[in-house]
């Protein structure tokens, strides 16, 4: 354990602090060997509450790991401030510092699209909108090259970073100050490394702050429940440095591709299926949703398809086993409502490019196409959802039939709901799951898995 007594010099900061950040990233730091060397700065996101929390016990917080048979508790002293999100001054003091090496981002998925959809531009009210204004900071400080590392589950997310973000340093092209050049700067200093993270954390509810009162002694109010199971690839420069994050198990590769798509198609596609299909059936939790055969066959019928377009070499029989105890780890209570939101961004990264794989194939992609229909299934009979398109939702929901469903499929990608048989085919999933939601509609031989 490291001393919380002196703490770590900021060489890193982090935008989006939320529990998966304080169980992945600040982990992995508070691990490497070089830990001393590597304080963070983190920012919140929309509200400034994680950051208040954490600051009142000066960036300290216990990391919980819960197996299927029982806790560990681990004090983490790698977050040394912790910063309310609309701190832009603080954001851009930090960033053009030259000893900070490395800004690493949680923001969500649908934070990357929504510049893109809602034609935002460069707005200090967006995270993106801030990490461009403090890298203009840093160009101004001369403080040098940087690395831009997204811990997003996007599919080539570094790339999507360094799009959005020079589309949005050009935003105000043409006016003078800080901006002329911005995006020319940045194409030449800034790395945009691409990654690949997984740590299954829930929310964290009161009974557990109180369990870690009651086992440590202490009260944490920023404590994070998280599985024993880490993962995270990382591909791309480091221009500034970076802390040895391989001591705590993170692997550096030439090529992500492979890596990405094998967890963003494998976990977070499931995720979503059990997490429509499972709402949609009644359930609460992973663990409950993966038990009722209906959910757990749409799964691996989904697995099916996704495993053929994977490269065998990256053992994904086995990686399905250990989704399957991942999942099936009912001490943690993995809300299928937290993994439901911001579907028409996530299903673009998890059903999408399955789909259009077995499509281009010659087959129809069941699998790929259930999940969208099973989205849909979820959306008519939610009382609630979350949704950066949530208003477009409503009005496609106040549909009927075949043309709720274009309406639905035009919001995930407009070229879907253009696809006349793609739209019967989902439709009639969607039926299926409708008149018959407790018919095993694919049923498996669990054995022979
Ligand atoms: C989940 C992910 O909420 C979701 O969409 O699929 O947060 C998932 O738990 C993580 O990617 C696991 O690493």
């Amino acid at each position: 354990m490291h001393s919380a007594a002196i703490p770590a010099p900021v060489r890193i900061v982090h935008i989006g602090l939320g529990a998966f950040h304080r169980s992945h990233q600040a982990w992995y730091t508070y691990h490497a060997s070089d830990a001393a060397q590597w304080g963070i700065a983190s920012f919140s996101g929309r509200r400034p509450d994680a950051a208040e929390t954490l600051a009142a016990q000066d960036g300290l917080y216990t990391v919980v790991q819960r197996s299927g048979s029982g806790d560990t508790f681990e004090l983490v002293t790698s977050i040394v401030e912790a910063v309310d999100g609309a701190d832009l001054q603080r954001l851009m003091e930090l960033v053009a510092a030259p000893e900070t090496a490395v800004v690493t981002l949680t923001i969500t998925e649908a934070a990357y699209a929504q510049y893109e959809t809602n034609g935002v531009g460069l707005e200090a009210s967006t995270p993106l909108g801030r990490l461009v204004l403090a890298l203009a900071a840093r160009r101004e400080a001369g403080a040098g090259p940087i690395a831009v590392v997204s811990c997003d589950n996007l599919a080539d997310n570094g790339q999507v970073t360094r799009k959005a973000v020079l589309a949005l340093a050009a935003w105000p092209a043409g006016q003078a100050g800080p901006f002329a050049g911005l995006a020319d700067w940045i194409d030449g200093n800034v790395s945009f490394v691409s990654t690949s993270v997984d740590r299954i954390t829930p929310r964290t509810t009161t009974s557990d702050l109180e369990l870690v009162a009651e086992a440590c002694g202490y009260r944490d109010a920023a404590a994070v429940i998280t599985e024993p199971f880490h993962n995270w690839v990382l591909s791309g420069s480091f221009p500034a440095g970076r802390p040895h994050w391989e001591d705590a198990g993170a692997v550096f590769v030439d090529d992500i591709e492979p890596y990405e798509n094998r967890k963003l198609w494998l976990l977070n596609g499931a995720h979503s299926i059990l997490a429509y299909s499972g709402k949609f059936r009644g359930h609460e939790t992973v663990a409950e949703a993966l038990s009722d055969g209906v959910c757990r066959a749409a799964v691996e019928e989904f697995w099916d398809e996704a495993a053929r377009h994977l490269p065998a070499s990256l053992m994904i029989r086995d990686y399905r086993l250990a989704l399957l105890e991942r999942f099936g780890n009912g001490r943690i209570a993995h809300h299928l409502a937290q993994i439901a939101m911001d579907g028409t961004t996530k299903l673009r990264m998890r059903a999408l490019p399955v789909l259009n794989a077995e499509r281009a194939a010659g087959r129809p992609g069941d699998g790929a196409a259930r999940m969208i229909s099973a989205w849909m299934a979820y959306l008519s009979s939610a009382e609630e959802f979350q949704d950066p398109r949530a208003a477009e939702i409503r009005a496609a929901l106040a549909l009927e039939g075949r043309k709720r469903t274009i309406a639905l499929m035009a919001l995930v990608k407009p070229e879907l709901a253009a696809d006349a048989d793609l739209v019967t085919q989902i439709s009639s999933l969607q039926a299926a799951l409708i008149t018959s939601p407790t018919a095993d509609f694919s049923p498996f031989d669990q054995a022979a898995r």
